[in-house]
């Protein structure tokens, strides 16, 4: 039994801002500030920089406003109430309906829906269940969070669960509001995240209709650090902490984790090519994580041997910015259709954790 990718899909929040948009709201909040007598000093922010030192050009979100708003710095996502969609489930079921559309099956035919996201809305009932109901899907549905390696950590939870017969058909969806957990008033990080939903359908190959990409292997790794963190979660009120710190929001000491994550995901990558017996040159594409362009340039030199064409390593970052979970499954959404059965590729997340997943497929 194999699982195949039948349906991928992107939800893009409409609404966009620019690096220029980004600085100067930024840097009209370091003036305010630092006319208060903020010390040390807030230095401004620098469009060239954020583009030079990630290759981001502007990010999509759920509200630009809040974001722009230099007395805010935040997004403005009103609450609902709990007889109305919750945010995450309807930007999930944007995406999985244009997934199902591509696998071309009904949502009533899915017997597992997979949220894994890097952040998730509430504590319970799970987003997934919520998805599972505004769709009309079968069988269950669970929350997951691996931080930016949900995605490809979803997909081995799902197609193990085909490959084992316990289910034909699963969505793993990946609703990311960065936006949401994002220190916007840190200028080191301030132009790293965007949000965006990701959707992909796995069919069982006895099932599946619409061709797509046979999952031929996943590989899955973690090991700890705190080099990416973010300390909010249900235990705040009991350490009778109720003020917004600022290690409530995404941390990083972004020059370490830039050092590490190069020999460990081209490690990782390597031995699981290797232990495939798939050469380099018979990768005709490669999905990465959508952090920063020269991280992705130099893992695609590594796992390629040479410098990758743009076509066979294409990046999304510049439109979308990092949008965790979610960069690498819209980089193969949007930059797979050409190729050809038999054509392999290998798609491959790698986030806070740490956490490394990699996901070998050849189109059929
Ligand atoms: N405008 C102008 N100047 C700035 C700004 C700004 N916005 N921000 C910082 N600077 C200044 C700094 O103050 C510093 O000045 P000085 O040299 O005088 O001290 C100078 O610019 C350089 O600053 P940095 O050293 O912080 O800048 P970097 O070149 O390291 O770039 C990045 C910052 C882009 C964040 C970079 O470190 C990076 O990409 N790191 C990788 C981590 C990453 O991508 N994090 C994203 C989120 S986490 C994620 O998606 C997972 C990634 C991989 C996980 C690993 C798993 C195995």
């Amino acid at each position: 039994m194999a699982a195949i990718i039948t349906g991928s899909g992107v939800y893009t929040p409409s609404q966009v801002i620019t690096n220029d948009e980004l600085v100067a709201a930024f840097n009209a909040y370091a003036d305010r500030r630092n006319a208060e007598g903020a010390e040390p000093p807030i230095p401004h922010s620098s469009a060239d920089f954020i583009r030079s030192a990630s290759g981001i050009e502007q990010r999509h979100v759920l509200d630009k406003t809040g974001v722009l708003d230099s007395a805010r710095m935040f997004p403005s996502l009103p609450g609902r109430s709990d007889e109305q969609p919750g945010y995450m489930a309807e930007m999930a079921v944007e995406a999985c309906t244009d997934a199902l559309a591509m696998a071309g099956i009904e949502a009533g035919q899915i017997d597992a829906v997979i949220c894994a996201a890097s952040n998730h809305e509430r504590a319970y009932p799970a987003i997934a269940i919520e998805i599972q109901q505004l769709l009309g899907t079968g069988g269950f549905g669970f929350d997951m969070n691996v931080a930016c390696s949900s995605a490809t950590f979803g997909i081995q939870a799902a197609a193990d669960m085909i490959r084992s017969g316990s289910i034909k058909r699963a969505i793993v969806t990946c609703p990311e509001i960065c936006s949401a957990h994002l220190e916007w008033r840190d200028r080191d990080c301030h132009f790293i995240f965007g949000d965006v939903c990701t959707a992909l359908v796995l069919e069982d190959e006895s099932v599946a209709k619409a061709g797509g990409f046979r999952i031929d292997s996943t590989r899955c790794a973690t090991q700890f650090s705190n080099n990416i963190r973010n300390n909010d979660g249900f235990l705040r009120r009991t350490h009778d902490q109720m003020e917004d710190r600022r290690d409530m929001q995404f941390m990083q000491n972004g020059r370490k984790v830039f050092k590490e994550v190069l020999p460990m995901v081209s490690a990782h990558i390597g031995s699981h090519m290797a232990d495939e017996g798939i050469a380099a040159d018979a990768l005709k594409r490669l999905w990465l994580h959508q952090a920063n362009k020269a991280m992705n340039d130099f893992i695609g030199r590594k796992v390629l041997g040479r410098v990758p064409e743009p076509a066979e390593q294409p990046n999304i970052l510049q439109d979308y910015a990092n949008t965790s979970s979610a960069g690498s499954i819209i980089a193969f959404a949007k930059h797979s259709a050409d190729l050809v059965p038999g054509d392999r590729g290998l798609i491959c997340s790698f986030g806070a954790g740490y956490s490394v997943g990699s996901v070998v497929v050849t189109r059929v």
